[in-house]
């Protein structure tokens, strides 16, 4: 999606580690797992096919971490982020001299649009852009306290997840807990977009990437909450932001039968992958237009080290670790 990153320092990933807190699960909400079919045949190619996996219970935060979250965070360990540190060029080969510096992706409307495929018109890497100042850095998250944290890479948003004693979800966990206990449903509420003319999720209104009508109220991220939570009592599933799994991108596994259902499925390997992890619920970026992904099915492959202005996370929490049937051989981190 854009320029790649430094992958951040080890110092502050060890801090954030010994800065552990006990889990506040009073905050989270109570899976209780089970079987369930997911994926879907209706849309993106890469959603397919639907299979039957079953996951076991786990807790879940009810929204998208928050800036006033990460903050509290940032305040205990003195974490810096991806997007806080000039990459280093040896990193980089081939990296332009004058991109060595901390900044992070931009959405930025284009005023006319020449090739829609080419998301580089709407993108834009900014010096100085990061979770604190996510225009740039001149912005501020002053009156942003209550919305999801953005510009967070995947080892940033795992630095949180280990500070507060959690886990970042499996993108089977993430799916199950976004269909809200509805079965093989289009969207986390049902099947309709807007049913009875209804928003139900943070996303873009109008055709993007050069006219948004924000009837929903927001043209860029909004409050956790500001939309009815789903069956599980759960908000911004769906829009507001991307959200990060911890699981490595592959193509959809073959199709399973509820009998046979795989327990606790993980995806691919980094390699196969090519260093991306598997992104989750669409964005306040999400169009009718353009990119249909305010579902619970769609997915999509992320750089670890990339976070940009529509990217957040939550976290979960398991009893124990899980018992997986079905991992792929190879590295996972
Ligand atoms: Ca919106």
């Amino acid at each position: 999606m854009n320029q790649a990153r430094s992958t951040g320092s080890r110092f502050y990933r060890h801090r954030a580690r010994q800065a552990h807190a006990a889990v506040d699960r009073a905050t989270m909400v109570a899976l209780p797992g089970g079987t369930f079919a997911m994926g879907s045949a209706r849309f993106y190619p890469e959603e397919a096919p639907v299979r039957h996996v079953r996951v076991d219970a786990f807790w879940i935060d009810p929204h998208p971490v928050t800036n006033r979250q990460f903050a509290a965070f940032v305040a205990a360990t003195g974490y810096r982020t991806v997007a806080e540190v000039a990459p280093d060029p040896r990193d980089y080969p081939g990296m332009a001299p004058d991109m060595a510096q901390a900044g992070s992706s931009v959405f930025v409307p284009p005023t006319r649009l020449t090739d829609p495929s080419d998301h580089r018109q709407w993108w834009r890497f900014v010096f100085g852009a990061d979770w604190r100042h996510p225009t740039g850095p001149d912005s501020t998250i002053d009156g942003l306290e209550d919305h999801p944290v953005v510009h967070v890479a995947h080892p940033d948003a795992l630095a949180y997840a280990h500070w507060a004693g959690k886990s970042l979800p499996t993108e089977a966990e993430w799916e199950y807990a976004a269909r809200g206990g509805l079965a093989g449903a289009d969207y986390a509420w049902g099947d309709e977009l807007a049913p009875d003319g209804r928003i139900l999720a943070n996303y873009w209104h109008g055709a993007f990437p050069l006219a948004n009508d924000t009837r929903d109220g927001w043209s860029r991220t909004s409050p956790v909450g500001s939309y009815p939570a789903n069956g599980f009592g759960l908000h911004d599933m769906i829009g507001n932001v991307w959200e990060w799994t911890d699981d490595w991108y592959a193509v959809a596994a073959t199709p399973t039968k509820s009998c046979c259902a795989p327990a606790n499925p993980r995806g691919g390997t980094r390699a196969d992958s090519g260093g991306r992890k598997v992104l989750k619920g669409g964005s306040h970026l999400c169009a009718d237009n353009y990119c249909r992904r305010y579902r619970p099915a769609a997915r999509h492959a992320q750089a670890t080290d990339t976070g940009t202005t529509h990217i957040g996370f939550r976290c979960v929490w398991r009893p124990a670790p899980p018992a997986t049937a079905s991992i792929q051989k190879g590295k996972r981190r």
